[in-house]
Order: C-alpha cells, then structure tokens, then sequence
C-alpha cells in the first residue's frame, strides 16, 4: 500500500482531525480564537503531522477533499463552541488558486450556520507571487463573504512589504522563525519591528506565532504584536480538550 492510498482511505474513513490550537491578546483576557491544525490519526503508523502528508496531498489532487473538508469541519465546530471565538483555516497555495474555492468557503459557511466574521482563511504569501489580478478577485472575493484574510507565514517568503498595500489582509502571522531567533539575531529583530512598523500605518493586525517564553511574549507586546500564539498558551489540541480559558 502507498501513502497516498491510504491518504484516500483517511479521508473517506474519517482519520483525519483538526487540532485547535488558542490564539490569545496581549492582555491575555480571553482566547480570541484558534488556529486549525490538521492531523492524522493513521491505524497503523499513529498520529502523522501535516508535513508528512500535504505535500502528498497537494501532488496527487488530494488537496482539494482534504482541504473542503478542513473548511467545512473547521465551520462546523466553531459554530458549536460558545464564545464567538474565531477559528483559522490553512489554505494550500493549491486551493486558493482554483476557482471552486469561494463556493467551498460559502458551503462551509451556509451548512454550519457559522457567522462569516468568525472563520478566518491563512494564506502564505507565494500565492501572491503571479497571477496578481486573479489573486486579488479571490482576495475580494473573499472578503465579500465577510471572511478574515491572514497572511500566514509572514517573512519566509519573497515578502515584500509592500504587498500589504495591494492586498485587504486582516491579519499578518510573523513566522515563528523570526521569534526564535528574535533574541540573538539582529536582523529577526529588525524585520519584526519593520512589520509591526508597517503595520500601525496599516491598520492590520500582528500575530506572533510560535511564542514559548514570557520573555519573548513581553519583548514582542513592546513591539507592537497584538495578537499572539505558541506552546506559552496552549498546543494544538482537539476540539474536546482545547484550551478555553487562559
Ligand atoms: O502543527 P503543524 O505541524 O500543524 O502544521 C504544519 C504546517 O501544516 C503548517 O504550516 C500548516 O499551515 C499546515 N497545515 C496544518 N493544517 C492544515 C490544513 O488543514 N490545510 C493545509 N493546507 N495546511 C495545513
Ligand atoms: O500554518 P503554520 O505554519 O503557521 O502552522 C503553525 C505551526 O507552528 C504548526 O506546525 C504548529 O504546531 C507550530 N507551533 C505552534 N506554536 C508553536 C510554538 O510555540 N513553537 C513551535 N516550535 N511550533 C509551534
Ligand atoms: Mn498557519
Ligand atoms: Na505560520
């Protein structure tokens, strides 16, 4: 057997689960919402990590069940919970460039019954390297629905800053890279305060991910994040045993 025929299996046989993990303010009040992080609870080989498996989806086609059903498992959840917290859906480079995409995004929306203001989409910014009018109608369109745009990911790629200027992002997430290095590296510090910079002329948000100390939480506060992310709050758990309170 093939991985990716057991990845077919997984999808049919309900093998694969979303993992929330909490995304959190600077005052550390209330979770704001969750980021959806997918895994695969295989019979055999156990839980499997997103790494190992959407590449393979992405090459064989597979992306595009795996990711519908992300959406529509994602929306069904979230309308479940209590608060009005958010909920954030990765999507692959793949499924923001095909044009079912927005019809997807509204079936979630429609058979949860999920407000549109309460999913968020994450994209990573190599989307945005071609195509750039056909990328701006889905960004628009998009937004028409009522749905939060992140930019995912944010300095990884060819970013340019001035993307954020083309784009209607709501959100930008700072790679965990830059967070890590952050304390010995001039430069990740450099690049975190040009985008926290860019961004209170922007009115966008800044998401820091991968935040795992209190030292790193409080120098990324006095930068200018707003939002923040990473094992120093919670893990990416399931639905059931999510972290609900800080
Ligand atoms: O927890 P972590 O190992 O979950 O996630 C690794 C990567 O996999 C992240 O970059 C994330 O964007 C991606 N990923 C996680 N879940 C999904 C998903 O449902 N769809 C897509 N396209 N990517 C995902
Ligand atoms: O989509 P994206 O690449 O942003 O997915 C976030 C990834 O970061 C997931 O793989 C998630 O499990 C991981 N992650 C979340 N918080 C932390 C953290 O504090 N430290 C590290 N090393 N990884 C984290
Ligand atoms: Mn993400
Ligand atoms: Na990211």
């Amino acid at each position: 057997r093939t991985i990716e025929n057991d990845l077919r299996d997984a999808i049919s046989g309900r093998q694969l689960r979303l993992y929330y993990q909490p995304i959190t303010d600077g005052e550390l009040k209330t979770i704001l919402g969750y980021e959806a992080l997918m895994r695969w609870h295989h019979p055999q080989r156990g839980i499997i990590l997103p790494g190992d498996f959407i590449p393979i989806a992405e090459e064989t086609g597979l992306i595009h069940s795996l990711g519908a059903y992300a959406l529509y498992e994602a929306c069904r959840e979230a309308k479940s919970w209590t608060g009005e917290q958010t909920v954030s859906v990765n999507l692959s480079p793949i499924q923001f460039k095909n044009s079912g995409l927005i019809s997807i995004v509204e079936g979630a929306l429609q058979e949860s019954g999920l407000p549109p203001s309460r999913l968020e989409v994450e994209i990573t910014e190599s989307v945005l390297l071609d195509d750039t009018l056909g990328n701006i109608r889905t960004l628009q369109s998009l937004k028409a629905l009522g749905v939060l745009i992140a930019l995912d990911d944010f300095g990884t790629g060819y970013s340019s800053l001035s993307y954020l200027r083309s784009f209607p992002f709501d959100k930008i997430k700072i790679d965990k890279s830059f967070i890590n290095d952050m304390a010995d590296s001039r430069e990740a510090l450099a690049i975190i305060r040009a985008i926290t910079g860019m961004s209170r002329s922007l009115d966008i948000q800044i998401t820091a991910e991968g935040v795992e100390s209190a030292e790193q939480f409080a120098k990324l506060r006095e930068e200018g994040c707003t939002l923040f992310q990473g094992y120093l709050f919670g893990r990416p758990q399931p639905a059931e045993t999510r972290l609900t309170s800080l």
